[in-house]
């Protein structure tokens, strides 16, 4: 199973995925993504599903017309680990 990073790993990782940055009061990392309308969101969000499924793992997130909030957290580990982080880059690859 996947190791939750220390606190100077993830902040060293989210340094290096830009938008992204910790959740107060959790072991979670968090990005709010702003798109030009719903379709842009939606066409990001079912990119995202995609990614997701293939690696196990899955956001937490929220739609609100253009704009995806989301939270990367490993449940399985109580934290943040590095399929977040991979995660997170994939989904800034993604949102372009
Ligand atoms: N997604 C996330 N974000 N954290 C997990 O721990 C997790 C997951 N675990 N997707 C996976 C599914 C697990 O429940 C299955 C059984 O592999």
């Amino acid at each position: 199973m996947a190791e939750r990073l220390t606190a100077e790993a993830r902040k060293q990782a989210l340094g290096a995925i830009p938008g992204w940055g910790e959740i107060p009061g959790r072991d979670a990392i968090g990005k709010t993504f702003v798109f030009k309308d719903f379709n842009q969101a939606f066409g990001f969000m079912t990119r995202t599903a995609l990614i997701a499924e293939k690696m196990d793992h899955h956001p937490e997130w929220r739609n609100v017309y253009k704009t995806v909030e989301v939270v990367l957290s490993t449940h399985d580990a109580g934290g943040v680990t590095a399929l977040d982080i991979e995660l997170a880059k994939a989904m800034n690859a993604i949102a372009g």
